[in-house]
């Protein structure tokens, strides 16, 4: 189907009859998962807005930028600090994909047993369907889980642009810094990259651009908190992926917004699901768009969620940057303070996640926990575990799925669910 678009998905290098293939498969599942869902806000209708365009306009936007100078940086985690690359007029984008895409081409470079949130993003390359990659002057790939920091070594070989990120595994003296000193490289990187000296003045802007970001998601995850829930989990789940690829400023006055919207439910005692609907929290890895299978599943068998725990939630938004002067070091070392805190399970040990998830179920009221693994994922697999039986002796019931972007599952998982329900009940 031709689209207003087509030249510049073609300038990208996009292959036009599979970009059409994903946008249809996109734009199905869309519909039926999110469009149905009964009592939406209104505010989401700017996030529906933002889907419909997350290949089109929001590209558009970033290539026409592109012209005017400005740069764009692709990211696979939330340790790349974004407060650096605004501080250079540049733009982050995440890059990282749910769904499974020409996974031929894939098992051909990489083993099978790999996560399929690896697996998709190298799939979207091959497949040559996602403009974000395409489009990006400088891709960060960092070295977390093994199978990341190993498929970034195959990357190189397909992009001309990557930049490895070295991170800490542990959370000793050493190892923050060895975060500083890579939070200095990757300034010099992307000063390098859009020939920008990040002053302390442009440092403090992206900061507060963040800041600003992030504290507009403290409030939405709030409002969460009281039952009825104003809000679904798959909106907001929704809301939370959209941060990774909107503009910041205009997503803060979104979110806002919303907020404004759901305060006024909450007054009124509306939610989306009946007072006293059972109440979940996720927990584990992250889910980047479409990935929308398992919060789906829950919400359409009675339950709401209430909170999202992993990097597409809380993990990845929790705690702001805080300078205690107004000079770049300041700053700079605020801004290791706050990723530092990050419980990422490639960090050993790290005890910090147990403490998150239930100051989080007990500050949304959640009565039980979905532990989401992604097959293959040896970090969240190994913490899944000992959290779950942490926090079942806290009387937290715990279900632990394992999966991947496929629905062969969904009947499956669609049982166990039900059944984790009827045990809450
Ligand atoms: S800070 S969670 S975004 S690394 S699911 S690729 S861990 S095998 S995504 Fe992550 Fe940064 Fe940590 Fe967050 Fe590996 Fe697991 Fe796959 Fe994963």
């Amino acid at each position: 189907m031709a689209s207003e678009y087509d030249a510049m998905w073609q300038g990208l290098g996009l292959d036009l009859a599979a970009h059409d293939q994903l946008l249809q498969v996109l734009g199905d599942g869309y519909g039926q998962i999110f469009l149905s869902q009964q009592e939406r806000p209104q505010g989401m209708e700017y996030f529906n807005f933002v889907m419909s365009e997350v290949h089109g306009l929001r590209i558009k936007e970033l290539v026409d930028g592109q012209a005017e100078g400005k740069k764009v940086i692709g990211s696979f985690c939330v340790f790349v600090p974004e407060e650096i690359v605004r501080a250079a007029d540049a733009t982050l984008v995440g890059l990282c994909t749910g769904a499974d895409f020409a996974t031929d081409l894939v098992d051909q470079i990489l083993p099978r047993n790999t996560c399929a949130l690896i697996k998709s993003a190298f799939g979207f390359k091959l497949g040559k369907v996602c403009p974000y990659m395409e489009s990006a002057d400088m891709i960060v790939g960092e070295n977390t889980c093994d199978g990341k920091k190993k498929s970034y070594e195959t990357l190189g070989g397909l992009v001309p642009n990557l930049y490895v990120m070295d991170l800490p595994q542990v959370k000793s003296k050493e190892g923050r810094a060895l975060l500083a000193a890579e939070y200095q490289r990757f300034k010099q990187a992307v000063e390098e990259l859009t020939g920008i000296k990040i002053t302390a003045e442009r440092l403090a802007m992206g900061i507060k651009i963040v800041n600003d970001k992030r504290e507009a998601l403290h409030r939405l995850y709030k409002l969460r908190a009281v039952d009825p829930a104003p809000i679904s989990g798959l909106d907001a789940l929704l809301i939370n992926q959209v941060s990774f690829y909107d503009d910041p400023v205009r997503f803060t006055a979104s979110v806002h917004k919303i907020c404004d919207e759901l305060e006024e439910r909450i007054k009124a005692g509306q939610g989306v699901a009946p007072k006293g609907t059972p109440r979940l929290l996720f927990s584990g890895c992250p889910m980047a768009v479409p990935n929308w299978k398992v919060p789906w599943i829950v919400e359409s068998s009675g339950a709401v969620v209430v909170g999202e725990e992993s990097c597409v939630g809380e993990r990845g938004t929790r705690n702001l940057v805080q300078p205690q002067g107004d000079d770049l070091d300041s700053m700079m070392e605020a801004i290791v303070e706050r990723y530092w805190q990050i419980d990422c399970a490639v960090f050993t040990p790290n005890p910090e996640r147990e403490e998150h998830v239930k100051q989080m179920a007990a500050d949304y009221g959640a009565k039980g926990v979905i532990h989401y693994g992604l097959q293959f994922c040896q970090p969240y697999q190994m913490e899944a575990l000992p959290l779950e039986k942490k926090l079942e002796a806290t009387g937290l019931p715990v279900l632990r799925v394992e999966t991947d972007y496929s629905m062969e599952d969904v009947e499956q998982l669609k049982t166990r669910v039900e059944a984790f329900l009827e045990m809450l009940a």
